[in-house]
């Protein structure tokens, strides 16, 4: 173990002078990559890529230590996952169940839809909104074997109409967790390969004679995971390359110290490198919330990895006033924003950057990550500044559509026919031409 630091979560203030340089020491993140890791998994890739179902196989054994000798044994069907549902304890059954329909709720209402329009000639232009045929979902595991994580990957897919989920979790040692297969269930999953790794992503990126090949890959998973996500991108789709989570929470001064406190804990014990910040104008409450800080950290189960996180990327911020809140909101663009004020609609407007944004003192974020509706799978390191939550767009794709009337075809040919020759590409000049009425 690492010596005790000196302070349980540094305190930092936008006065200093040497604000600048903290914050942007304080918001560094270099995304993990690793020559030797990359090496290993391109051999794995390329195992996988030319002997199919055999490599997987040998991989898995190696990796996960079992002693498998076909691909069958490492496969679980539909009804494997309802016998798994059904035998929950009641109330964790119920729970998940509450939570996967509030889920598809939310997640139905975000359906793009297809849209037409005619101009006065009578062409139609248009879009039309697509799934995708097969997604396959990575679902880490060990001790990040989340089934809510399931539940908000696998639902906005199956809501946006894809025909087939895969999905795809390593049971090291053997150990399954019912919990996952239960929730797969709920989520509408098809078919489940207890398989893991960079051999499991390039079984979904290049199909296998067992395991189908998809066309999107999400979910997240270890630096191994993430490695062969990114190589296989182009031959298939990807969401993103998650990095630790992080909440910020931007407090007036008037929520209980210890909510507060409890909430930057929950983000701090998903892993040492996750990141909680609170920023408030309310020096006192800062005091306030570190106490109760000290206080309640010997209490938590998770109490060595949240003081790890806390020490290594925690952080309590005072600032002027509201104003310079949410400067710094919109600098860290952080994953979860939790605006703990009396009138939070009244900010909101003002927030440009943020994966979800939790409002009031009631909404603690562990309930978005659990069942408020919204997905949990959020862009992490400030890549909120140019993406979105996972959802149902990222499984559909879309077409234009283009309808000419004769008379449309007509104009826009003679539009068509001269940029064509400004391009020297005399097929194309012809082709619009010969539409083109006399
Ligand atoms: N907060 C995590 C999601 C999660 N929390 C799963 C609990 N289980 C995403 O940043
Ligand atoms: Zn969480």
């Amino acid at each position: 173990m690492s010596d005790t630091p000196s302070k349980t979560i540094a305190r930092l203030s936008t006065q200093s002078s040497d604000f600048e340089r903290e914050l942007t020491q304080l918001l560094a993140w270099e995304g993990v990559s690793d020559a030797s890791v990359q090496q290993r998994v391109d051999e794995i890739l390329a195992d996988v890529k030319t002997r199919g179902d055999a490599a997987v196989i040998d991989a898995t054994n190696r990796f996960d230590r079992l002693s498998v000798s076909h691909i069958d044994e490492l496969r679980l069907s539909a009804a494997q996952l309802e016998a798994a549902f059904e035998s929950l304890p009641d109330e964790q059954r119920d729970a998940l169940a509450a939570a996967a329909e509030r889920i598809r709720c939310y997640h139905e209402r975000q359906k793009p839809t297809s849209w037409q329009y005619e101009e006065a000639d009578g062409t139609v232009l248009g879009q039309q909104v697509t799934p995708l045929d097969r997604a396959g979902i990575y679902v880490p595991g060990g001790k990040a074997a989340y089934p809510s994580s399931v539940l908000m990957n696998a639902i906005p897919a199956h809501v946006a109409g894809v025909r087939e989920l895969i999905m795809v979790v390593p049971t090291p040692d053997g150990a399954v967790n019912a919990l996952v297969l239960a929730a797969a269930h709920l989520a509408g999953v098809d078919q489940v390969f207890t398989i893991g790794g960079a051999q499991a992503i390039g079984a979904l990126a290049y199909g296998t004679q067992s395991v189908p090949r998809v066309d999107k890959i999400v979910g997240p998973g270890n630096i191994y995971v993430a490695t062969a996500k990114r190589a296989v991108f182009g031959q298939v789709g990807i969401d993103m390359i998650a990095g630790p989570s992080e909440i910020l929470v931007v407090s007036d001064g008037h929520t209980d110290p210890e909510w507060l406190a409890m909430d930057l804990f929950s983000q701090a014990e998903h892993d040492e490198d996750a990141q909680a910040i609170l920023v408030s104008w309310d020096a006192d409450h800062l005091a306030e919330v570190e106490a109760a800080i000290e206080r309640l950290l010997p209490t938590l189960d998770r109490e060595a990895i949240v003081r790890e996180s806390l020490a290594r990327r925690g952080a309590l911020i005072h600032c002027a006033d509201e104003s310079q809140a949410i400067e710094l909101i919109n600098r860290i663009a952080p994953e979860h924003l939790e605006l703990s004020v009396a009138e939070p609609e009244r900010l909101l407007p003002e927030v440009r950057h943020a994966g979800a944004i939790f409002m009031g003192r009631y909404t603690a974020e562990a309930l978005g990550d659990y069942c408020a509706g919204p997905n949990h799978v959020l862009p992490t390191s400030g890549t909120a500044r140019f993406s979105s939550p996972l959802g149902v767009y990222d499984f559909q794709k879309r077409s234009s559509i283009i309808h000419c009337s004769a008379q449309g075809a007509s104009e826009l040919g003679k539009i068509a026919s001269v940029l064509a020759r400004g391009e020297s590409l005399t097929a194309h000049a012809r082709s619009a031409e010969y539409r083109i009425r006399r």
